[in-house]
Formats: structure tokens, sequence, C-alpha cells
């Protein structure tokens, strides 16, 4: 069985949610082996109706690395990481990283992630830091992230170039920190409520850029009601927040603004 531990980090597991990437899994997991081969896999199947699911079992009855959580039926990827990073700490693994099965995430930046979380208690992968990009995406898709990244950061006063993405590595005890069980959010609006968060619980966040491609095979299951939702609850947040300026004590905050100490949030660096 393949040594899992970093000097200091420790033991890493990689959660990769699918939902049919028959097409797209072996080779991202080929590409995850050859780059960081220390590394755990967890692959969070919602019962995928291509036979992803059976996939991954293969792939783990050959590679003690690789991991297989089934799901009846398909619940959203933020269910499914709240089940894969609940997985993570019940298994003991000190670090939790989030990555796309599509091939979007590439592998080969995992090292410069994990490198990165040696001053940090998340490091996001992102595309729009300089050295930053985005390969092969129609205008429009360009122009939800680039706006709906500006957004975010205007109304939850979070000051991160990249909170949608799902490149990111974490610290598992900051997830016990956000209470991630209770991250409600479905689609990629998962991303920005755990970093905002991470954010408001005092964490230490980086960014770290990475070349996000689009996916060559497969169907993406972006919709309109995934940016629907992110839209409604960015809003709805970032207006209670300002509430709880404008009426402290009468209007909750929605997330904490202190940490567990009791000491304001800080700015991140
Ligand atoms: N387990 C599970 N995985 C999902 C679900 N929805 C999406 N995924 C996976 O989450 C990852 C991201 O999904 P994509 O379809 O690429 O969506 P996206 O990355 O937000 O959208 P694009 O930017 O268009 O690629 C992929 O690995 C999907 O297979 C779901 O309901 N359950
Ligand atoms: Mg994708």
């Amino acid at each position: 069985m393949t040594e899992v531990r970093e000097p200091e980090l420790g033991s890493v597991l990689v959660v990769v949610p699918t939902y049919d990437e028959a097409g797209n899994l072996g080779p991202v997991l080929d590409r995850l082996a050859a780059a960081a081969p220390d590394v755990h896999v967890l692959v969070v199947d919602d019962n995928s109706p291509d036979g992803t699911g059976r996939l991954a079992d293969a792939r783990a009855a050959v590679d003690p690395r690789v991991h297989v959580l089934h799901r009846p039926g398909k619940s959203g990827l933020g269910p499914a990481y709240v089940a894969g990073f609940g997985w993570a700490r019940a298994h003991g693994y000190q670090v939790v990283v989030e990555m796309d099965a599509d091939g979007s995430h590439p592998p080969e930046r995992l090292p410069a992630l994990l490198a990165a979380l040696a001053d940090a208690d998340l490091v996001l992968g992102s595309r729009w830091v300089p050295g930053g990009q985005v390969l092969d995406w129609p205008r429009h898709r360009l122009a939800i992230s680039r706006v709906g990244n500006v957004y975010t950061r205007w109304a939850l006063r979070l000051p991160l170039a990249d909170a949608t993405g799902g490149f990111r590595a974490a610290r598992a005890e900051l997830l016990d920190r956000i209470a991630f069980d209770q991250v409600a959010s479905q689609g990629y609006c998962f991303q920005v409520d755990w970093a905002w968060r991470a954010h408001r619980a005092g964490a230490r966040v980086a960014e770290v850029p990475i070349t996000f491609s689009e996916r060559t095979v497969g169907r993406s299951k972006m919709s309109a009601s995934i940016v629907g939702e992110a839209l409604a609850r960015v809003t709805w947040w970032g207006l209670l927040d300002r509430a709880a300026d404008w009426l402290p004590g009468r209007v909750p905050r929605p997330v904490p603004a202190r940490d567990r100490n009791g000491r304001r949030t800080r700015a991140l660096r």
C-alpha cells in the first residue's frame, strides 16, 4: 500500500464527485496518480446511469489509494461534497481536496495547491488571479464566471478572486471549524458558501493560479437553476449581512463575523 504521509501536512484525500463521467474518470485518475502519487482519492458517485460508479469500483479493486462512496441518486454537488468531507473526517485524513472529474481542474497543479497550504488553511485554485486562465470557454460562460465572482466579492465583502471555483485544498480541521455539514447549497454556490464561512471563521485563504480547461468529454451539469441558486443566495446573504451592520443585535449575521475565540475576523492575505 502506498504511504500517504507528507512531512508537514499529513494524509491527503482528493474528493471527486461524479455524475456520468465514465469517459473522464479514468484519465483524470491517471493524471492525478502521476502528479501526486501519494494522495488518496474518494470518488463520490450519485448512481450515474452511465456506469461511472462501476468504473470507480473496478479502479478501487486494483488501486488501494482509490475509494468509492456510492449514493442512491443525483442530489447535487454540495451534498456530494458534504458526504465526501464527512468520509474524510471519519477516516482521519488531514488534508481534503476538491476536484472535478471532468478534466477541467488540472491534477498537475495539486502539488502547488498543497505547497501553498503550508501557510494557509484553505487554498483555492484560481482562474482569476495573475497566471490563471480559462481555455475554450464560450463568451457567455466567461461572463458568468467573471461577473459572478465580482458580484460575490462585492456582495459578501469576500476578498477572493475566484470564490466559485471547485479545485481547492483545505486543512481538515478547518472543515470542523466551519461546520461544513451545515453548508446547504446544492450547486457551485456551495463553493462560495464555505469559502465565505472559512473567511468569516478567520481562516487564512490563499489563491494559486490554475489553467481551467473546458471539458472535452461528457456533458456539463451547469444549469440556469444552479446559477439562479447562487445569485439568490449570495444576494440574500449580502443583504442580511448589511442589515446586521445597520441593526446590530436585531438582525443575526448569516454566518458568524467572529472566530471561535471571539476575535473579529481579519482581512485575508
Ligand atoms: N456526485 C455528484 N457529482 C456531480 C453532480 N453534479 C455534478 N457532479 C460532478 O461535479 C463535477 C462538476 O460538474 P460539471 O458538470 O463539470 O459542472 P461544472 O464544473 O459546475 O460546470 P462546467 O463549468 O460547465 O464544467 C463533475 O465531476 C461532475 O460529474 C451531482 O449531482 N452529484
Ligand atoms: Mg466542469
